[in-house]
């Protein structure tokens, strides 16, 4: 896709089902909510986490959280077809030895959307992000740098795996609206996981 950003089309295909059980079990113990922004908006995606830290928003900001704040419990560990994935798909786009310690799962619904934005909130940037999509198809968006540079659109099916590092790990990007669709696996939603070295 670009310098650093390397798409995996289907690299998860055939995983799909075991990763959406996984998933199932995550939201047991860690159930999807919206989450508030710094501004005070709700999001249109739900999230939840796993890892030994997990991504979160609220009036006070955005950062890494070693426990759910709904819960007050640790978040789930991370499922080992999690990892195992993640560090295939990495060393495949040319970042052997990559292990995530956060799994950030987002749920796409119909009218759900991502803004443009940057992942920033990880320790060292030294590290890829590698995203995986399942259910539904949606247009990602990503760009540059700066918030003004022009972005390139590009769908993401389910079991596509797109790893983000070097000059790419701080490019803009964001999901279009998602639009409604049937999927076999997933009916009317889109799952997305983002595996990062967070801490
Ligand atoms: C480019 N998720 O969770 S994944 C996110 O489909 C996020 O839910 C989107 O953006 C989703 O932060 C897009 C693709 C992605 C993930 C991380 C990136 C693209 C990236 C980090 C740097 C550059
Ligand atoms: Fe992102």
């Amino acid at each position: 896709l670009a310098e650093g950003a390397m798409l995996l089309r289907g690299f998860a295909a055939e995983r799909g089902a075991a990763l959406l059980a996984a998933i199932e079990g995550i939201a047991v113990a860690a159930p999807f909510r919206r989450m508030i922004t710094p501004g005070g908006f709700e999001m249109s995606v739900a999230m939840t986490n796993s890892g030994t830290a997990g991504w979160v928003t609220d009036r006070k900001g955005y950062r890494y959280a070693r426990h759910d704040p709904d819960s007050g419990k640790p978040w789930p560990s991370l499922p080992a077809e999690f990892l195992e994935l993640a560090e295939a798909a990495a060393t495949e786009a040319g970042f052997p030895g990559f292990v995530p310690d956060a799994c950030l799962v987002n749920r796409y619904e119909p009218g759900a959307r991502l803004s443009l934005h940057q992942d920033r909130d990880e320790a060292d940037y030294g590290h890829p992000i590698v995203s995986v999509s399942l259910g539904l198809p949606a247009t990602f968006q990503f760009g540059g740098l700066k918030r003004s540079d022009p972005v390139k659109k590009v769908a993401l099916r389910h079991g596509d795996v797109v790893v983000w590092g070097g000059a790419a790990r701080l490019f803009h990007h964001g999901v279009l609206t998602l639009r409604d669709g049937e999927h076999p696996l997933t009916g009317h939603r889109r799952f997305n996981l983002t595996m990062r070295k967070a801490l």
